[in-house]
């Protein structure tokens, strides 16, 4: 009978599509590396016991102005790795500018004692390193494990076919 010809060639299509579906992908996928480093405005509010945002996410060569306020009491800025340090008093604005040049994650915590639970007053800065290649590459190698694994099943479908026809 030939109609297992037909779901064959429509999974061949299935693999053509999702081929060049992925390849547009893998291709997109860096330009965002492309972007030159921003400057990203970031107004952080230093409450009893924490900070809003408690996670700044930003990219390696981003250039940050934090303006850090403070809405009960007295409260610090302290940066690990980049030795930020500040302090800021409620109801005024400190403005924090500095190059986000090493990569990983830093925790900024509380430098002045605001009381109890001051020390868990902890966030943490996230900076993404450039490794839009790496994703680039993890990309492709998903991409042709997929095309690899629809071609095993489609030459054991057709290995099936033909063992079942003769
Ligand atoms: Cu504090």
């Amino acid at each position: 009978m030939p109609r297992t010809r037909f779901p064959d060639s429509r999974r061949i299509l299935v693999v053509a599509v999702s081929f060049v579906l992925l390849a547009l992908a893998v291709v997109v996928v860096p330009i965002p590396a492309l972007q030159k480093p921003v400057t990203r405005h970031i107004t952080l509010n230093a409450t009893q016991f924490e900070y809003a945002p408690g996670r700044i996410e930003v990219n390696q060569g981003d250039r940050l102005v934090i303006d850090l306020t403070a809405s009960d009491v007295v409260h610090g800025f302290y940066l690990d790795g980049y030795g930020i340090e500040q302090r800021v008093e409620p109801g005024l604005t400190k403005q924090i500018t500095f190059m986000a040049d090493q990569p990983g994650k830093f925790h900024y915590r509380c430098s002045v004692s605001c009381g109890p639970l001051h020390p868990f007053m902890i966030g943490e800065l996230v900076v993404g390193p450039n490794l839009p290649f790496g994703r680039a590459i993890g990309l492709l190698l998903v991409a042709l494990t997929g095309i690899l694994v629809y071609q095993w099943q489609i030459q054991s479908a057709l290995g099936g076919a033909v063992n079942g026809s003769t």
